[in-house]
């Protein structure tokens, strides 16, 4: 087993990080920023080292902070969390060729998947449903891409191979507008990722965003952790997310799952990834793939009962998963909602001094967070203080659940986003579930006319 996990992150996906590795028996280093010296994550670790200034590119994005700190407190493994350093292929190259684990796949697996060109070539070779769409980034000559599109059929996306995220993409609804929307794609492209190339896909008009979670081992083991439904999003920004995904059948879980496992075995995935997914008229088409653990992993936890982290730590030392297919059974249904230190009208960040905070409990009820009455959120990070998450027998009890939980949730000195929550888990549409990606944006729409009346 490893014996020392340095924690490349703060927030509360350190402290969730932390809490696997001391479960594990594993020594745990908490790295934080000059603005983080009074963080959770710092007080609860065995050690800490400051690694920089506020600003992240000086400290949680700063590698050869990281590595120093490594080696001065003797880790042997480093978990990156997610966003920050996460997914940098360069990083997890560092880490391993200065002699520690990376805790996640290898480099080349990160750069291939953060390269979406390729990511969807290797998707396709693996025989996952894709997109229908250019085969590879597009040409340069311009009689070539309008006869991709009439192929494809208007509305079509461009998209940046450096993208992904919702970062560097745009819908071409007729062709007259197809090649000058090309060219400033690969121009913003250029600028954005150092990288022109872009591919085309048919524009799905009214998908869901249905993800789903492998672990894979070294020893050719993969397995799926069932689907969660992250269509409740604004601008990109995942608000609530739910497991199972509403609607989708045994039958078609196991047939997606299982084109995941065998796409993992084919490229020798390693740890825990998410497979993004487009879910329309009852067929999925891939777009990205996550090679991270995700903010929402939790929901998966509660309905299948397997720690993500404990499993990714146990890879990373090079020991089998725990868990065959077999083993894997969904029991009842779970929601997250990602509580933002925000204005619940007009998203704009909050943070400041927490004066009083009470957390919900209770049997079914899992809140992970970093607060603490008497905590300053720094300003420089994103504005995620939380994750309250509910496990029910069904939809139905799971959201009762969460509407007891997000009215006892009390956090007070600062605004954060609970109202909107509390206002969405009364929404008849919501409750009604399957939604799709436009659902928030659109009910943000209308309480934005409603309140102007
Ligand atoms: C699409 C799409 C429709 N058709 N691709 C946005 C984030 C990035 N991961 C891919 N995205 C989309 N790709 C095709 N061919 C619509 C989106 C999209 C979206 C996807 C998932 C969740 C929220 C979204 C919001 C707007 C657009």
């Amino acid at each position: 087993m490893l014996n020392k996990v340095l924690i490349a992150n703060r927030g509360e996906i350190a402290l969730r990080v932390l809490r696997a590795c001391r479960e594990m028996g594993i020594a745990t280093v908490a790295v934080h920023s000059e603005a983080d010296r009074d963080s959770l994550h710092v007080k609860l670790a065995d050690e800490s080292v400051c690694i920089g200034p506020a600003p992240s590119p000086q400290s949680y994005l700063y590698i050869p902070s990281l590595i120093a700190a490594a080696e001065v407190t003797g880790a042997d493994g480093i978990h990156p969390g997610y966003g920050f350093l996460a997914e940098n292929a360069n990083f997890a190259e560092q880490v391993e060729n200065s002699g520690f684990i990376f805790i996640g796949p290898k480099a080349d697996t990160i750069r291939l998947m953060g390269d979406k060109v390729s990511a969807k070539h290797a998707m396709i070779a693996a025989g996952v449903p894709c997109v229908p769409g250019s085969d590879g980034a597009l040409p340069d000559n311009p009689d070539e891409i309008l006869k991709i599109a009439d192929k494809v059929g208007f509305p079509v996306i461009i998209k940046a191979s450096g993208g992904g995220g919702g970062r560097g993409m745009r819908v071409v609804e007729k062709k007259e507008d197809l090649l000058k929307a090309v060219e400033m794609t690969k121009a913003e492209a250029q600028a954005a990722f150092g990288n022109p190339m872009v591919y085309m896909e048919r524009f799905l008009q009214r998908p869901r965003h249905i993800e789903i979670q492998v672990l894979a081992d070294e020893h050719g083991n993969a397995i799926y952790l069932g689907e969660r439904d992250c269509s409740m999003q604004r601008r990109h920004q995942k608000i609530i997310e739910e497991a199972p995904a509403p609607f989708i059948t045994a039958e078609e879980r196991e047939k997606i799952g299982t084109a995941c496992t065998e796409a993992c075995k084919r490229i020798g995935y390693r740890g825990a990834g998410t497979f993004e997914f487009l879910y329309e008229n009852g067929e999925f088409f891939f777009i990205e793939m996550n090679t991270r653990v995700q903010v929402e992993h939790p929901v998966t936890e509660l309905i299948t009962g397997v720690d993500i982290v404990q499993e990714q730590l146990r890879v990373a030392a090079g020991l089998p998963l725990q868990y065959t297919q077999d083993d894997i059974v969904l029991e009842g249904h779970a929601f997250e909602c990602r509580i933002n230190a925000e204005d619940p009208y007009n998203f704009i960040p909050s943070p400041g001094l927490i004066e009083s905070c009470h957390l919900p409990g209770g049997l079914g009820v899992r809140v992970d967070s970093h607060i603490y009455q008497g905590y300053k959120i720094p300003p420089n990070y994103d504005s995620l203080i939380g994750k309250v998450c509910t496990l029910g027998k069904d939809r139905t009890q799971a959201a009762a659940k969460m509407r007891v939980a997000l009215a006892e949730l009390a956090i007070t000195g600062i605004k954060t986003n609970t109202p909107l929550h509390r206002d969405l888990f009364k929404d008849a549409g919501f409750l009604e579930g399957g939604m799709s990606i436009h659902y928030l944006e659109h009910w943000l729409q209308e309480r934005k006319e409603k309140l102007v009346k």
